[in-house]
């Protein structure tokens, strides 16, 4: 018998293993960061479904998006540290990241700042008739901003092609979706709108890929609108205005013997994957094993990307490289 695939478990360590490696040199970044911890699952769903000439509208808190996307880890934390890479010459910081070639064209750091792109991508794609779909991702707080009832009426009056996925890390709070949000349940925001809309419990990456895999099969058929929240619970190391790794280095073998702790009991989509291959018969030497391939893999990643040259301020062709202006 085949035994059961670790590519899920290993790509969502990928990502955590980014932020966590950022968040080791935090102290280097010039300006603000946030990480993904928690959200791996709707990162990990997104890579499965994406196909090439699919647009993607993400937010500021795109690390593991990217990373699962496809994007170079070492590349992509050197941009956050400001080191001349390619695309954006490290002008990007955290929260304005992109990979054209993956389909992110730009992130807006604006709560629900994505929304009215990836309506305008639905748009234009469906112009072109290639059965490509237009992705957003954005936070529960994104849905309370007005925009989202105007994309989400748009999208829906002019069928478009768009996959809402709503990242709900305020899972944990009973009643209201959160203390700013009087609904109860955000897929009933969407609904409203005639925008067909599922709940997934994002804590679970496999059921995650199946109902986003499910939607977004939909969407690229008849070319209409679908909404996905994934719902997790809150990571405690975003309390503060800047992020602390107060969860430490993740251990996927922590899967086999309970803490008392729900992050890692419960709520951490990384060791629920390898807490369901383990149920699958999997020995826990190899998920240990899938880890280690993993760290092999981004071995010395913060130093690598830290070695790179940099320079105090950006040069004046760089600084204003791209920028359009009517005056020389
Ligand atoms: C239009 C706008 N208002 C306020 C902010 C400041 N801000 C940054 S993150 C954030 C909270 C957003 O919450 P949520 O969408 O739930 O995402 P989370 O940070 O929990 O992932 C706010 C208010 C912003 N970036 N944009």
């Amino acid at each position: 018998m085949t035994p059961p695939s670790t590519d899920l478990l290993e790509l969502m360590l990928r990502a955590r293993r980014f932020d966590e490696a950022l968040l080791g040199v935090a102290g280097e970044i010039d300006g603000h960061y946030h990480v993904s911890h928690g959200l791996e699952a709707s990162a990990a769903a997104l890579a499965a479904v994406r196909l090439p000439g699919d647009l993607i509208a993400t937010n500021y808190r795109s690390h593991a998006h990217l990373i699962c996307l496809g994007r170079d880890p070492e590349v992509m934390l050197a941009e956050v540290l400001g080191r001349p890479v390619a695309p954006q010459l490290g002008r990007s910081g955290s929260i304005h990241l992109c990979a054209p070639e993956l389909g992110v064209l730009y992130t807006s750091a604006m709560v629900a700042g994505g929304l009215p792109h990836a309506v305008g991508y639905g748009l234009a794609l469906k112009r072109r008739r290639e059965g490509s779909v237009g992705f957003c991702l954005f936070g529960d707080g994104a849905v309370q901003e007005g925009v989202f009832a105007e994309c989400a009426n748009l999208a829906a009056i002019w069928e478009l092609p768009v996959m809402f996925i709503c990242e709900n890390n305020a899972a944990r709070v009973s009643g209201r979706t959160n203390a700013y949000q009087a609904a109860t349940a955000l897929t009933a925001l969407a609904a409203v709108h005639d925008v067909e809309a599922e709940s997934v419990d994002g804590r679970d990456a496999r059921a995650t890929t199946r109902a986003l895999r499910d939607l977004v099969a939909v969407t690229r058929s008849d070319a209409r609108p679908r909404f996905l929240e994934v719902r997790s619970a809150p990571w405690r190391g975003n309390a503060t205005f800047y992020p602390t790794d107060v969860t430490g280095p993740t251990d996927v073998t922590l899967a086999a013997t309970p803490t008392g702790d729900d992050w890692y009991d419960h709520d951490d989509p990384i060791l629920n994957e390898a807490r369901a291959l383990l149920a699958d018969d999997l020995p826990v030497e190899q998920v240990a094993a899938a880890q280690r391939r993993v760290d092999d893999d981004l071995a010395g990643l913060a130093d690598r990307a830290c070695a790179l040259p940099t320079e105090d301020l950006p040069s004046r062709a760089i600084a204003l490289g791209d920028v359009w202006s009517e005056t020389p």
